[in-house]
């Protein structure tokens, strides 16, 4: 039973919406052993009926390029200036932009329009370091945005272990996810398409939205979805997350099409900065291909403000190199897997997509700079209204890690974000482990994330 409690808070270019949520524990699901693994085996039951009563959800394939300029719109980065919101005010009357977002955490800077003809006077202003053109930001679910949009939800009087929890060994960690009870005294902010605020298996503390986001809320499905995976509640309903109950901070900066603008990802960034004594890991299950020198900057500043970033590889079955926010060194990178059942071993039925068991994933990118491999392919998990559905993609992969960095500094709160990417790789199953997986066939052998020990 949840009480929401709402104030609003007043951000620049941010439209905020705190929850407190008050918890009433209703039930001590606290069982015996045996009685314990009977009620784990009806669920995977369950689990599976749920799994392949969405099985038949249409997949609408195209291969988008991740890669459109935006025209007119660029990040302008400062040297080094006191008051940004004062000096982009200036330079915007100086030179006639229109200013979109104001940065001030993570860089200091701000995102535009620029006229065309004013373009050379903002790059020679001697306040301006550079100027990045604005681009466009995609979600990575695979393939992006085919879920469908008929109600998947399936409902049951009983807790969902999702595979991907299972298969992570998130049901053996510290808090033992699945067991009905336990929450996880951690922040995580989930960079994204927002979150439904009101979804009865998430702990959602706060909400912000980049200004033309729409409203302050999930409105595609995406960013909920991702926000189940890492910290969904230990009840007794819906799905469980590899971090149960760990606040959660929507950070709404893609549109319902699943898509938004990097100068809007940096501003996301920028807050999630601004909190960085609150928030403890950041997940952006999200990119584009190519590189932005403000987006490495606002990131590299937030990391080493404590923040840890977990980020999808993407989807595009090539080196994630060519990708951000996925080539950052200060991030941790996540591939994915096909796994079907939760368990080893690869003998498990194919569900929502025609793919081998405990496999890495064929539109997985990949390369020397993933840091860990997780479940992506067909993963249960919270949705639109209070719902539940079945998606892929490295997105999916992502929030499983960001689950697990939220369980290492629960029990290590004084971690950096270093000793948290190390651990959680001390942690992990080599691929040629009985329990790790195959086909990874890029001469980098990344682990498979592994909770067991968190
Ligand atoms: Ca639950
Ligand atoms: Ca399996
Ligand atoms: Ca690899």
């Amino acid at each position: 039973m949840h009480i929401f409690e709402k104030n609003h808070v007043t951000f620049p270019a941010w439209s905020i919406v705190r929850y407190s949520i008050v918890r009433v524990k209703s039930l001590n699901c606290k069982q015996s052993t045996l009685k314990g693994h009977l009620i784990k085996k009806i669920i995977l039951m369950v689990g599976i009926i749920a799994v392949l009563g969405v099985a038949t959800s249409p997949i609408v394939l195209s291969s988008p390029t991740y890669a459109q300029n935006i025209p007119s719109r660029y990040i302008i980065v400062f040297n080094d200036v006191d008051e940004p919101r004062a000096v982009a005010n200036e330079m915007a009357s100086e030179h006639g932009l229109s200013v979109i977002h104001v940065y001030k955490y993570a860089l200091k800077g701000f995102n535009a329009i620029i006229p065309n003809v004013k373009l050379d006077q903002v790059k020679n202003d001697p306040r301006v370091s550079y100027v990045e053109k604005d681009q466009k930001v995609f979600a990575f679910d695979k393939p992006p945005h085919s879920h469908s949009t008929d109600s998947d939800s399936v409902q049951s009087s009983l807790q969902v272990i999702p595979t991907g929890v299972e298969r992570i060994n998130a049901d053996l960690s510290s808090t033992e996810a699945g067991n009905g009870s336990g929450i996880v005294d951690v922040d995580i902010a989930i960079i994204d398409t927002g979150l439904d605020t009101k979804h009865p298996d998430l702990n959602v503390y706060k909400h912000a939205r980049c200004t033309g986001t729409g409203p302050n809320k999930d409105q595609n499905g995406h960013g909920t979805h991702v926000a189940g995976t890492a910290a969904a509640l230990d009840n007794e309903e819906g799905v469980v997350g590899v971090a149960p109950g760990a606040r959660l901070w929507g950070v709404k900066v893609l549109d319902a099409t699943g898509s938004g603008t990097l100068g809007c990802v940096i501003a996301g960034i920028d807050y999630v900065t601004s909190h960085a004594a609150e928030i403890e890991v950041a997940n952006m299950s999200l990119g584009f291909r190519g590189t932005s020198t403000a987006l490495d900057e606002a990131i590299k500043t937030s990391v080493a403000a404590g923040v840890v970033y977990v980020v999808a590889a993407g989807n595009s079955a090539e080196d994630a190199v060519a990708f951000s926010p996925a080539n950052h060194p200060d991030v941790i990178t996540v591939s994915a897997i096909a796994d079907f059942n939760g368990q080893p071993g690869g003998s498990a039925q194919s569900t929502c997509l025609n793919e081998i068991d405990d496999t890495f994933a064929y539109f997985s990118n990949f390369g020397d700079l993933i840091e860990l491999a997780a479940p992506g392919v067909c993963i249960y998990s919270t949705w639109l209204n209070g719902g539940y559905n079945t998606i892929s993609g490295t997105s999916m992969s992502s929030p499983h890690v960001a689950g697990a960095a939220a369980l290492y500094i629960a029990n290590n709160p004084n971690a950096l974000p270093v000793d948290v990417l190390n651990a959680l790789i001390a942690a992990g199953t080599p691929q040629d482990d009985p329990d790790g997986f195959t086909e990874d066939t890029d001469g980098y052998p990344e682990q498979l994330l592994n909770t067991e020990t968190l």
